[in-house]
């Protein structure tokens, strides 16, 4: 065994209090109130969030696992010498594609970026236990951990970025063709990128798979509520809010809600608010976009990438786009 556990000191604005505060001063004051889904991942949003992957109406994570693991030759190449994933969440799918690559290749690195410190330790531990790699984990925001990255960036070998999960659809479109350039800025030419999204489908499906009969997709987006309270004093009444997801035709996207069930008044005492809620008054908490195969090779393209494979699942209707840098 060749690994290493490293890890940058965590040097986020979304990861220290301030930020987060004046975040929330900011987003719950605009018209219409809302908050960056980003927040969605403290310890027990983290864990929700895997909760929500194990349900049967939110298909997303195993379609796309089975897609990693059907073409994980051609993704991880025997070239590939150091390995960027953002958003990493509990390592799983990095371990399997790596496992299913199979061995007859020398030192791994990875780097594995994301804003929760409980996931990514778990994802450290997970891919620790792999032969011949070194694991650095940057708790960070993604445009951090592609600043850290590209300091980090090697002599010889080629790179790989991650972007999984269909995470590329929390974006709005001007969001994501920046950040899309920013991971094209922290690569060079020939390093490869590996996008997961999810696709259009019929509207019943999409809206079980952000409204689930248990109500777990609920909790997520409650335990906002509940983060606010408990880091900056905030005095949200969760009975006061329901769940409340919708599909937005005209975008292409899920907007996930928390609606105000009657009139009433918040105060976040960290962020130094006041404010009067009417009844059925919202916060928006995240936008999913969901695309069509051509979307996703253009937005790369667009970016400085020349798509070389398309892999979807005919079931779930779930796309793997592999991309070079050009
Ligand atoms: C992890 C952002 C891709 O948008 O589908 C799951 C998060 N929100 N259920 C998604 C989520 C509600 C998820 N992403």
């Amino acid at each position: 065994m060749t690994s290493t556990l490293l890890t940058t000191p965590a040097r986020t604005p979304s990861g220290s209090v301030s930020g987060f505060a004046s975040d929330v001063r900011h987003f719950l004051t605009q018209d219409p109130r809302q908050l960056p889904s980003r927040y969605l991942y403290d310890d027990l949003g983290s864990a929700l969030f895997e909760a929500i992957c194990r349900l049967p109406w939110y298909p997303l994570t195993r379609a796309e696992l089975r897609l990693l693991e059907a073409h994980a030759g051609d993704i991880l190449d025997t070239d590939i010498t150091t390995v960027i994933e953002l958003g990493s969440g509990s390592g799983a799918k990095l371990s399997a594609l790596i496992a299913a690559a199979g061995s007859g290749r020398g030192r791994l690195d990875l780097h594995l970026v994301d804003v929760s410190s409980s996931a990514l330790a778990q994802a450290g531990q997970a891919l620790e236990r792999l032969e011949n790699v070194r694991v650095v984990t940057h708790r960070a925001t993604y445009e951090i951990g592609l600043a850290e990255f590209g300091l980090a960036r090697p002599a010889g070998g080629r790179r790989l970025a991650l972007f999984l999960g269909s995470n590329i659809g929390n974006f709005d479109s001007p969001g994501r063709d920046a950040f899309l350039g920013s991971i094209r800025s922290a690569l060079d030419r020939g390093d490869a990128l590996l996008i997961g999204a999810d696709l259009r489908k019929p509207v019943r499906t999409l809206l079980l798979a952000y409204d689930d009969p248990l109500g777990v997709t609920a909790a997520f987006n409650r335990n906002l509520l509940s983060r606010i309270n408990r880091e900056l004093r905030g005095d949200f009444d969760f009975n006061g809010f329901s769940h409340r997801a919708l599909w937005n035709e005209e975008r292409s996207r899920i907007e996930m809600h928390l609606a105000s069930v009657r009139r009433q008044t918040i105060s976040v005492r960290g962020a130094g608010l006041d404010f009067v809620m009417g009844e059925g008054e919202t916060i928006w908490t995240e936008s999913s976009y969901k695309y069509d195969p051509p979307e996703i090779v253009s937005m790369l393209e667009r970016a400085g990438f020349s798509v070389r494979a398309q892999w979807i699942d005919p079931v779930d209707r779930f796309a793997l786009t592999f991309a070079e840098a050009v």
